[in-house]
């Protein structure tokens, strides 16, 4: 995809909805049955998860808030001239990293990546505010708008790469570092990665921000069942499934899973698939990885980066690490 000045607007087209369907059709048929969880965020889901951002029990979003407004001008120092963002969601995050940096930066160009339109159209608006920020829209995956970043080298200076919000928990262990690789290769040495990781905590405190008392991140997780009935014809009885969140102490994992009350049929017309699920089977949606602060450093050594800074919010138990390009 090209990169455009201006976020880009158009709805995912039908070859879209015909991948989704066939990773569908994919992903149910495993055992266990399982989905994808990046196919979580349509427009309701995208919604849902803003509120859980701001849940009492996620303190995620907040812990990492704080943290890139205190680093500021750690992060945006030494001379970074360019900025590319994996997922911005509404460009909050990287708004608050810019106006913490100050007057003094210099002029910043920014590359955002997201598959979806209405991400990039939004982050875009965020980012108006600030003077002498050019921002560059990638609609499209996180490889390939890594690829478009890597080729577009018109900006002499720093880079800097953000993958921010512990979205690196949703990739096991092999995803995970072929992710690394790929950021690393769209980066020259001595350009930057800022990485923003929840970490380990006590097993009450992660299983409550997986499965809040408001039933939002219930809501959350069933919608991808209305998305699939809405997109694909299906028709799961979404009052037929409950939400439940385990930690997966070996794998050092949470686990959201969607799990049949009763024996059940389930047809997805769109995907030509038809099932039964027996009471108590689930379907395994989310897998989000917590790591301890050393890992964080170990992994990123592995991919070909060399650990500069990490700074830990030592109550809400999240990391954000600084690394360079080896
Ligand atoms: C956006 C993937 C980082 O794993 O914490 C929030 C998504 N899932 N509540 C996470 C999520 C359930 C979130 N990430």
């Amino acid at each position: 995809m090209t990169p455009t000045t201006q976020p880009t607007l158009a709805e995912a087209p039908s070859a879209s909805t015909r991948g989704f369907a066939g990773e569908v059709r994919h992903f149910l048929t495993q055992q266990p049955r399982q989905l994808p969880s990046r196919y979580l965020y349509d427009d309701v889901g995208s919604a849902l998860f803003e509120a859980i951002c701001r849940l009492p029990w996620y303190p995620l979003t907040r812990a990492e808030l704080r943290l890139l407004e205190g680093h500021a001008r750690e992060i945006l120092g030494a001379g970074v001239t360019t900025i590319v963002e994996l997922g911005p969601g509404s460009g909050a995050k990287l708004s608050a990293l810019i106006a913490g940096a100050g007057h003094d930066r210099g002029r910043l160009e920014v590359h955002l990546v997201d598959v979806s339109g209405s991400a990039l159209a939004q982050a875009g608006r965020t980012l108006e505010g600030h003077s002498d920020v050019r921002v560059v829209a990638h609609r499209a995956t996180y490889e390939t708008g890594l690829r478009e970043f890597g080729l577009a080298r018109s900006n002499p200076g720093r880079r800097l790469a953000l993958f921010l919000g512990s979205n690196i928990g949703n990739f096991d262990p092999p995803g995970r570092d072929a992710f690394l690789a790929t950021v690393r290769s769209s980066l020259d040495r001595g350009d930057a990665l800022l990485l923003g990781v929840d970490l380990v905590k006590p097993v009450p405190d992660l299983l409550l921000a997986y499965d809040d008392p408001l039933g939002v991140t219930a809501a959350f997780n069933v919608n991808l069942l209305r998305r699939i009935n809405h997109e694909l014809q299906g028709d799961f009885d979404l009052r037929g499934f409950t939400h439940r969140a385990i930690w997966n102490e070996e794998a050092s994992r949470i686990e959201m899973h969607l799990r049949s009350d009763r024996r059940q049929r389930v047809a997805v017309r769109g995907a030509d698939l038809a099932f039964v699920m027996e009471p108590g089977e689930t379907i395994w949606t989310e897998s989000s990885y917590k790591y301890r602060p050393q890992d964080i450093v170990s992994m990123l050594e592995r991919s070909g980066f060399g650990v500069r800074a990490q700074w830990i919010d030592a109550a809400d138990r999240f990391a954000l690490t600084l690394a360079e390009a080896a």
